[in-house]
């Protein structure tokens, strides 16, 4: 274990700002209290040593020590192992966290991407493809509105597995997709009123605006 860095892109435009994955991260490094810094890796020339951290040339990747790790669910994962808080220690309550860590990427964020990108290009007209994706993301949101009507937190309480499918809702809920679901929206609402979601998005705001 050593110094924890973040990196993230230097920049990125104006649309996803507040939702770039390196949020994720920020939130649980915030909520587990560990010291960390944050650097910056080019958005527009990306070079072959961004892509040895990141494969796929994208953002986050962080690294502890000599350990360097990609994918916002691997990096929550570690930080859940080296926080006192974020990870259930015991067998049930860690076997849950880790369901819904992998619920929030496997299940519902791949139901919600597509459904955010059709968002963000305007194709939500009567099309086959919408519908599709529409009536997808719907049905995902019915299963995980009687869970999030029963429970404060998705494995007692608040860890990794929250920030994760906090973050797959926010942007469902920017384009207003949660507004039939009520406990899904109050979800969202009493984990993003979270002192250390509120300080992770305003630090990634910060740090791309001052690349402006
Ligand atoms: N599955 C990856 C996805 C990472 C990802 O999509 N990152 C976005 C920023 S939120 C990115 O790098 N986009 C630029 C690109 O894909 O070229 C993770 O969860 O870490």
């Amino acid at each position: 274990m050593g110094d924890l860095i973040l990196t993230t892109f230097d920049w990125v435009p104006e649309m996803p700002r507040g939702y770039v994955r390196d949020l994720r991260v920020r939130w649980a490094l915030e909520e587990a209290g560990l010291p960390y810094r944050v650097e910056s890796t080019p958005f527009r020339d990306r070079k072959a040593v961004h892509f040895a951290h990141q494969p796929f040339g994208q953002a986050p990747w962080l690294t502890d020590g000599d350990l360097s790790i990609f994918e916002s669910g691997a990096i929550l994962l570690h930080l859940g192992e080296r926080s006192d808080t974020l990870l259930p220690g015991d067998p049930r309550g860690r076997s849950e966290a880790l369901e819904w860590l992998f619920a929030a990427l496997n299940s519902v964020e791949m139901a919600s991407l597509p459904w955010s990108l059709f968002q963000f290009s305007g194709n939500t007209g009567d099309s086959p493809a919408w519908n599709l994706f529409d009536g997808f993301l719907k049905a995902r949101l019915a299963h995980m509105e009687p869970v999030l009507a029963g429970r404060e937190w998705l494995a007692g309480t608040f860890s990794i597995a929250d920030i994760l499918m906090v973050d797959v809702l926010r942007l469902v809920d920017r384009f207003d997709g949660l507004a039939d679901y009520p406990a899904c929206d109050a979800y969202v609402a009493r984990a993003t009123a979270r002192p250390a979601f509120a300080k992770a998005h305003a630090d990634q705001m910060a740090h791309f605006a001052r690349a402006d």
